[in-house]
């Protein structure tokens, strides 16, 4: 039998960490033959709402679950882990400046304060949900230079899935079979999600998206204004922000990378950051059109004010 892995999964008591934490324990994250231990890990105040959830984990008998470690303690949340899913963090409130929000998410990512020494060893991948997802992965990446920079990652696998859902919808095909769709830039409403390389699998072969849509003022507007606005519609829409998908996204980031994957999707290294060079090293050799390039200048550009305003909060 394979020895059990650890996954941590910070801010576990919140909506994404009650989604995530049961498909983690069934095997979606890391395989069906893969036990795992979970590492819980909130702050004092969610301390019985932590307690609850651990009760409902063993109440549920995962047949893969071999340990659970539900803690406020940093040091014993991350002691051991090889994956760890970084949910915890302040979501914007009313009244809150985006600044107030940056200065309170920087500090939880900035490793300085937490993370640099926890990671032993330092072979852990690293998947950082909670938002500014891409400016506090590149925080723990700037301030943890022990943590190889490629086992940093945030996520954008959620809008990468949003955006073959709206083409899966749109064309009445199987989601499985719409193929790399790209999603360039920030995780935020700048964000772009692109369908010009994407193809669908059809009984006479792969076929573009946009032959098959046939359609391109729906896939310029209202196609990515929906992928860009999906997660302000599921607030409208539930009171709450998307948690199952989100949890459902961070079991297929973490798996295709674990477990590897013919397709294309975009897992963020943040490495370069405004320019995300290794990603346009793997892209660099897509025609990109006028259009598509302004579109990634702008969320570029929205990168590289958060980046500043970050290191502003923090110093
Ligand atoms: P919740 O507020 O339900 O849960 C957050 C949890 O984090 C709480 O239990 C809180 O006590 C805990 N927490 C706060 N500070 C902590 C710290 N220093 N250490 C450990 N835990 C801490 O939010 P939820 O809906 O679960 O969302 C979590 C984060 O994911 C938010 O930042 C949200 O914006 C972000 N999202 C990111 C997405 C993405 O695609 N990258 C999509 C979904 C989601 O909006």
């Amino acid at each position: 039998a394979k020895e059990p892995m650890r996954v941590l999964v910070t801010g576990a008591a919140g909506q994404i960490g009650y989604a995530l934490v049961p498909m983690i324990a069934r095997g979606v994250m890391l395989g069906a033959d893969q036990p795992v231990i979970l590492h819980m890990l909130d702050i004092p105040p969610a301390t019985e709402s932590l307690n609850g959830l651990k009760m409902e984990l063993v109440d549920a008998a995962f047949p893969l679950l071999k340990g659970i470690v539900a803690t406020t303690d940093v040091v014993e949340a991350c002691t051991g882990v090889n994956v760890a899913v970084m949910v915890g963090g302040f979501p914007r409130k009313e009244g809150m400046e985006r600044k107030d929000v940056m200065s309170k998410n920087v500090s939880i990512y900035n490793p300085k304060l937490l993370l640099s020494r926890l990671m032993q060893p330092l072979t852990a991948k690293v998947l950082v949900v909670a938002n500014p997802a891409n400016t506090n992965a590149l925080i723990l990446k700037e301030f943890a230079p022990s943590i190889p920079e490629k086992n940093i990652t945030c996520l954008t696998r959620l809008d990468h899935n949003r955006a073959l859902g709206q083409i899966s919808e749109k064309l009445n095909v199987q989601v499985t079979d719409v193929k790399n769709a790209i999603i360039w830039g920030n995780h935020s409403s700048t964000q772009y999600p692109d369908v010009n390389h994407a193809t669908v699998k059809t009984p006479s072969g792969e076929k573009p998206v946009r032959e098959l849509v046939a359609d391109d003022e729906w896939l310029n507007t209202e196609f990515i204004s929906t992928v860009q606005q999906r997660g302000a519609a599921i607030i409208k829409a539930r009171k709450q922000s998307s948690a199952l998908s989100a949890a459902s996204s961070a079991c297929d980031h973490i798996r295709d990378w674990v477990l590897g994957t013919p397709e294309w999707w975009r897992m963020d290294d943040c490495s370069g950051y405004a320019c995300l060079p290794s990603f346009y090293m793997f892209m660099g050799c897509l025609p990109i059109d006028e259009f598509s390039r302004k579109k990634m200048d702008a969320t570029a550009q929205e990168l590289s004010e958060e980046k500043t305003l970050a290191y502003s909060c923090l110093n």
